[in-house]
């Protein structure tokens, strides 16, 4: 890969991604893809940024044809949480901003195309504990539903065209530098950003539920890693397991404690707590593992301080 597009550049993953990949390609070599959001001054000024919508084919063709892109990937999508307000939303920027991807990568013979999938693919009847790489996947959510038929698109596009699609179920990702946007695992990151400013925190989702979650240095390795894989190594493509961690929102919120004493959290589950219910505690991720030798780095009390340490710097510095 010489020359990366990544669409949803703006977004909590694409936003650190770029500039992840930016230190290994060159700034240059990684296209900022944004769509309405402006983007940030470090995402402007250390490589080129361009307005680019899955949905708008001839404005991604002329991207793609401008930057001599390669590679694709594919950071937009509606989250479950939005998904659930906004289903044909959902399926348009989801379905066909996907199928747009794959067909211009085809086009253009790139070398590879990486699409996030979810733990939304999973649903009521799925194993709920350390829940298999093959398995029941029958989602109850549109976002879920698209997931779904995400990742059977790009493992069609790799049997069917020889295209190289890649793509990992993402657990709840937390991070500190773009805040998420529009999903049910959102409680995760939002706690946090509480406890700094006003020590306590209102969870909409019990204090019972327990879901697969990852830091985002982790996310970012586990990105990154499955990109650089031998594709030789690959038996699976674009549905890859990936854990790291599972903490139920009461753990989470003892965790903030450890560090903040007089924190307090109270509870008030919304809608999103039946799209929590849906999903498993925690995944298997072995083929992940034996495949391109993923292993993530960080648990739970280890990223609070990391956490808490960055929004305190952050709230310090009146950013927030
Ligand atoms: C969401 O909560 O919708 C996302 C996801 C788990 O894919 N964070």
């Amino acid at each position: 890969m010489k020359k990366i597009l990544i669409i949803g550049s703006a977004g909590q993953i694409g936003s650190e991604l770029t500039l992840e990949l930016r230190k290994m390609y060159g700034g240059d070599n990684v296209i900022a893809g944004v769509r309405k959001t402006k983007p940030s001054e470090k995402l402007s000024s250390k490589g080129p940024c361009e307005v680019v919508d899955a949905l708008d084919v001839e404005g991604l063709r002329a991207t793609v044809k401008k930057y001599n892109i390669d590679a694709i990937i594919n950071m937009a999508a509606i989250l479950s949480a939005t998904g659930e307000k906004n289903p044909m939303l959902a399926w348009d920027v989801n379905m066909n901003g996907l199928i747009n991807v794959l067909e211009i990568a085809r086009e253009f013979n790139m070398k590879q195309v990486l699409v996030p999938s979810s733990i939304a693919v999973f649903g009521p009847s799925t194993p709920i504990d350390n829940t298999p790489q093959e398995t029941i996947l029958k989602p109850t959510t549109i976002y879920g539903v698209t997931k779904v038929s995400g990742e059977l698109l790009g493992d069609y596009y790799v049997k069917r065209y020889g295209l190289d699609v890649r793509g990992l179920r993402y657990p709840g990702i937390i991070s500190h530098e773009t805040l998420p946007g529009g999903g049910t695992t959102d409680y995760a990151v939002a706690i946090y950003y509480e406890a700094i400013k006003h020590k306590k925190y209102t969870s909409f989702v019990n204090e019972d539920t327990r879901l697969p979650m990852m830091y985002m240095p982790d996310c970012l390795k586990a990105t990154i890693d499955l990109m650089h894989a031998d594709y030789k190594d690959l038996k699976h493509h674009s549905d890859f397991n990936v854990g790291a961690m599972s903490f139920s929102m009461g753990e989470l919120a003892a965790s903030v404690k450890k560090y903040i004493p007089d924190f307090e959290i109270s509870y008030a589950p919304d809608e999103r707590q039946s799209i929590a219910d849906s999903w498993p505690n925690s995944v298997d991720d072995s083929a992940a593992r034996e495949e391109w030798g993923w292993k993530p780095d960080y648990d739970l009390d280890a990223m609070t301080k990391d956490m808490l340490q960055a929004i305190e710097e952050k709230h310090k510095k009146g950013l927030i």
